[in-house]
């Protein structure tokens, strides 16, 4: 087991896996297993802290998009975790991988972000890679006098070898939101394949969701507390309008597979914990 920490990066070694976590936005912008990447990052990805990078797993929170709810309405789209730069606090060697552990608290947050959320707050993101499986889990504190509201979500980008390929199991049957559409859709036995711009918001998913390749699992998504799984391609057109994607053709390499809390709103109470995680198991 390794850990390295260069400058604001992250390396974990273990075995025959690697990954590396920026400090901002405690980002898992690469993990490796058996040297097959199993992140999806952009080429223009930006990694110096001026912007949300695109691709790995970006940790969203205290709210998913955009939100006219009073508490959150000033806040960027998916909230101010994923641009903020968090602290590395701890290593941990576990029976079978390696842990590390970052934090992020109301009292390091940046002047704009504490003005924008006013809220005591603590969050402890831990990220553990074993030889085939990565697991992230946010722990939510509320360190402050006064309760607040909150979503949370990881923006898993996971990479792929044809999109044309790709279809998703695990899904049926649970009703979900379009986003492209704008409507709520009944769910249905139809197993998902990605043809165009996919943005759903599927709700309460009970089952294990699977992402096939060829027909073959090739990634398994287990949930704990995180009921909401969002699966985003922003196909050619999206790929072209956002400025930060590239290639331009990297849609056909990637799908989001997005665990989250993100249909309404968790409250906390002061010195109450919430916590949700994700296993991303690498089959194939
Ligand atoms: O999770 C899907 C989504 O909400 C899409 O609607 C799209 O906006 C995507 O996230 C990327 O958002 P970003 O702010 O990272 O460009």
């Amino acid at each position: 087991m390794t850990i390295i920490l260069d400058g604001d990066v992250v390396s974990v070694l273990y075995e025959n896996a690697r990954a590396q976590i920026t400090l901002h936005g405690a980002t898992v912008t690469t993990w490796k297993t058996n040297g097959r990447e199993r992140l999806w990052l952009s080429e223009d990805a930006a990694l110096d802290g001026s912007k949300a990078i695109r691709g790995g797993i970006p940790v969203v929170f205290p709210v998913f998009g955009r939100s006219d709810v009073h508490s959150v309405a000033a806040l960027p789209q998916h909230g101010f975790a994923r641009i903020s730069t968090w602290q590395l606090v701890g290593e941990s060697k576990l029976n079978d991988g390696v842990a590390v552990t970052l934090t992020l608290s109301a009292d390091n947050l940046a002047d704009e972000s504490r003005r924008q959320w006013p809220f005591g707050f603590h969050l402890t993101y831990t990220v553990s890679l074993r030889n085939n499986s990565m697991e992230t889990s946010l722990r939510v504190e509320n360190i402050g006098d006064k309760p607040f509201d909150f979503q949370a979500l990881f923006h898993s980008y996971l990479h792929v070898d044809d999109i044309d390929q790709v279809s998703i199991e695990g899904l049926q049957h649970c009703n979900f939101y379009n986003k492209i559409e704008g409507a709520e859709n009944q769910g249905s036995d139809e197993v998902i394949r990605i043809n165009s711009p996919c943005d759903r918001i599927y709700r309460n998913v009970q089952n294990e969701v699977s992402l096939m390749q060829d027909g073959a699992t090739m990634y398994t998504v287990e949930r704990t507390g995180l009921p909401d799984v969002v699966v985003w391609n922003p196909w050619q057109s999206g790929a072209q309008s956002i400025s930060d994607f590239a290639p331009e053709d990297g849609y056909k390499q990637m799908v989001c597979i997005e665990p989250g809390s993100v249909s309404g709103w968790s409250s906390l109470n002061p010195k109450s914990v919430w916590t949700g995680s994700q296993i991303i198991h690498a089959v194939m």
